[in-house]
């Protein structure tokens, strides 16, 4: 039997602000209650986690960057630098591991320049509009994606 997969989930900048500002959008869980629900979701699934928050690009950036060492998936909402941020991109192509790109609201839906994500054709795939709950469907098809690759 294997070792349990170990995924890093990352949160991007000003994310830390969840459920203190702007509910309409991002509704009111605070992210202590999504990192709990993800908690929650990956006992059963048999994973575990570790959280990253972060408010600065470089700093994702080298995260990304040693993440191969210890992990096997990323799960990452990278908030505002999805619509610009070229580094975060090459970094997760350079790391090689299977990443999920979440986003609590429809972005879709919102203002034009949120419709673009350079991260999402790195990405194994988005999950995108719905609220906490994104982040557990897009930790349940990582995981499925990394079970069926081992
Ligand atoms: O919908 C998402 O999850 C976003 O990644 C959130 C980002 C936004 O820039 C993306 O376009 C879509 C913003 C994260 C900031 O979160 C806040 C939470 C509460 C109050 C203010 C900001």
């Amino acid at each position: 039997m294997s070792a349990p997969a170990k995924i890093l989930v990352i949160h991007g900048p000003n994310l830390q602000l969840l459920g203190t500002r702007e509910p309409k959008i991002y509704g009111k869980t605070t992210l202590e209650e999504v990192n709990q629900k993800l908690s929650e979701a990956a006992a059963p699934l048999k994973v575990t986690l570790d959280f990253f928050q972060s408010n600065h690009e470089g700093e994702m950036v080298e995260k990304i960057g040693t993440a191969r060492k210890e992990y096997e998936g990323i799960l990452m909402n990278p908030a505002a630098y999805t619509h610009t941020s070229v580094a975060i991109r090459d970094a997760v192509e350079a790391s090689g591991l299977p990443t999920v790109e979440v986003h609590l609201s429809n972005i879709y839906a919102r203002e034009e320049f949120r419709r673009n994500s350079l991260i999402a054709p790195v990405a194994i795939g988005q999950i995108s509009g719905f609220g906490a709950l994104s982040y557990v469907l897009g930790l349940t098809a990582l995981v499925d994606r990394i079970r069926s690759a081992r």
